[in-house]
């Protein structure tokens, strides 16, 4: 390591006096203009790590949902998972590190990881649209290559597509071509090939609202548009030519208000999804009959996939264990439906996506969804290899079971939850089924509920234990979430620090929504 030249290249990227942050849930994120030193480090820590796992390293420039004034950045492992645990303590050391300590802080990296410096590092930047995104990509590009690391530069990417690109370059192209026309190419002849099998294709089936937030996932969805030919039309709104990114639109807004994103022109009983500011998130709604807004969140999207699977299975008439896995923000209705009609197992996990990720990794195939629209669909190698077999072998309609699960394994992202490859994949399983977007909600009732976020003095005094749906501290917390949630019928709540918001948050479901808001009303007068 040229110490020497880190030292002098940081000082080009100084950190902020007094400013500490944490690499949270999903990386660092704050207002961009805070961020030029962290990325210039995340540069140096990429190369340790690429050189730590002999592998290619991805690195992501984006603050997702956040508002289009911040920034954010985090790390990609080797399969395209988030980062290792130990490497986000090392990342918030790195990042804190005052200028003269930058390079001990380095030095003492690489020793406790035993990094062999004499080994190549190759690392890959994408970057969602945010104004700041590119000089921040440069700073970033800085941290690499002064530590004589190697890099590809992708420029605009979707988060998932990055992610894809590093499972990709780290398992010799057998996942995929690790190209934007690769990951097009990929997804276009799996949804093709898949949508082909269905008996019915009504036009109605065909065509979709899209609001992309004004983010990544237009344009992308615009260069993927003539590669899905003739499969789908999607109608882009919030394509980013005109509105704020995230502002009054995309996932975020529209599962937190439970309300049409601006911008979009909805008819009664037309199909549309909205992706988050960088396409890893997407949730359905429509509008009813009567007018009424219906939201089709992560937990229906994970009922439907999960539905699908396990009936190609039986018809397949395999023995592959299949679990969901979900948040304690998961409606108590789709739990229900999930293990008492379907019989599909679930697992609880705490929210960010590396946890419900690691814990499908469990199963022979893993479905796992945030209720807020992240999430996507895991299968072993070995499942993988059988599912293609069969499909060569079974006859008739088993091969045609077998076919379609081996065109839908390719449609998911493995890498990560994927709004593009989301909207194919249940595009493809409603046309398959001939089942409208009113049939598909009408699954389950989902169970009037109500987040709220309360401001504390400090929110570390909770902790919480069983998948955050119970508090641990402060005493006596949890004891009085228990007498009100008996106050009201088919009632829940539970209450946990954000990983990335200076907040705690509080969840309630009951009978009725009046019930739920007075429930979460009164959970957060006890956060206090
Ligand atoms: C991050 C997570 C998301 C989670 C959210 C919770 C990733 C990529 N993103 O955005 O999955 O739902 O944090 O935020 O893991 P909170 O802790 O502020 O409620
Ligand atoms: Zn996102």
């Amino acid at each position: 390591m040229d110490l020497a030249a880190v030292t002098e290249h940081s000082a080009l990227h100084a950190k902020p006096a007094g400013l500490t942050l944490q690499y949270g849930t999903a990386g660092f994120r704050t207002k961009a203009e805070h961020l030029d030193h962290v990325m210039f480090r995340m540069g140096l820590l990429a190369v340790l790590r690429s050189k730590q796992t002999q592998s290619t390293i991805g690195v992501m420039v984006t603050a997702s949902h956040n508002p289009e004034e911040d920034n954010g950045v985090k790390l990609v492992d080797p399969l395209g998972e988030m980062l290792a645990p130990a490497w986000e303590e090392h990342a918030t050391c790195l990042a804190n590190a005052e200028e003269q300590d930058v390079t001990r802080v380095l030095v003492d990296i690489s020793e406790k990881e035993a990094v062999n410096l004499q080994q190549e590092a190759f690392v890959v930047i994408g970057r969602d649209t945010r104004p700041s995104s590119e000089k921040l990509s440069q700073s970033v590009i800085d941290g690499v290559t002064v530590l004589g690391g190697h890099f590809h530069d992708y420029g605009l990417l979707t988060t998932p597509q990055l992610h894809y690109m590093v499972y990709c370059r780290n398992t010799d192209g057998q996942y995929g071509k690790a190209t934007i026309e690769g990951y097009y190419q990929k997804l276009s002849t799996a949804f093709v090939q898949l949508t082909k099998q269905a008996s019915c294709s009504g036009e109605d089936y065909r065509s979709l609202k899209v609001d992309c937030a004004n983010g990544i996932g237009a344009l992308k969805l615009k260069e993927m548009q003539h590669y899905l030919a003739q499969g789908l039309s999607v109608q882009l709104f919030n394509d980013g030519t005109k509105g704020k990114l995230n502002h009054l639109c995309g996932a975020d807004f529209v599962k937190s208000h439970q309300k049409p994103p601006h911008g979009m022109e909805m008819k009664p009983d037309e199909r549309c999804c909205s992706f988050d500011g960088d396409a890893d998130r997407i949730v359905y709604y429509y509008l009813g009959a009567e007018g009424h807004f219906h939201l089709i969140d992560g937990d229906k999207i994970a009922t439907l996939i999960s539905t699908f699977l396990k009936e190609l299975l039986l018809e397949i008439g395999e023995n592959l264990n299949i679990g969901v896995v979900q948040t304690a923000y998961a409606n108590g209705s789709s739990t229900r439906y999930l293990e008492e009609v379907m019989k599909v197992p679930v697992y609880c996990t705490k929210t960010g996506v590396k946890h419900l990720h690691h814990k499908a990794q469990e199963f022979d195939i893993g479905v796992y969804f945030e209720a807020n629209g992240h999430g996507t669909a895991l299968f072993k190698k070995a499942v993988e290899m059988k599912i293609k077999q069969l499909a060569k072998e079974l006859d008739n309609k088993k091969q045609k079971a077998a076919k379609m699960l081996e065109n839908i394994i390719d449609l998911f992202n493995q890498a990560a939850g994927d709004a593009i490859s989301d909207m194919l994949v249940i595009e493809a399983i409603l046309v398959l089924k001939g089942l409208t977007v009113q049939q598909w909600d009408a699954l389950y009732t989902d169970l009037p509920n109500r987040q709220l976020k309360v401001k504390v003095a400090d929110r570390r005094v909770i902790s919480t234990t069983d998948a955050e749906r119970r508090a641990v501290t402060p005493p006596g917390l949890q004891e009085a979430i228990d007498a009100l949630v008996k106050k009201y019928k088919l009632s829940r709540a539970f209450v946990r620090p954000s990983g990335t918001e200076d907040v705690v948050r509080v969840y309630a479901e009951a009978d009725s929504q009046a019930n739920a808001d007075s429930l979460a009303q009164e959970v957060s007068l006890a956060v206090f």
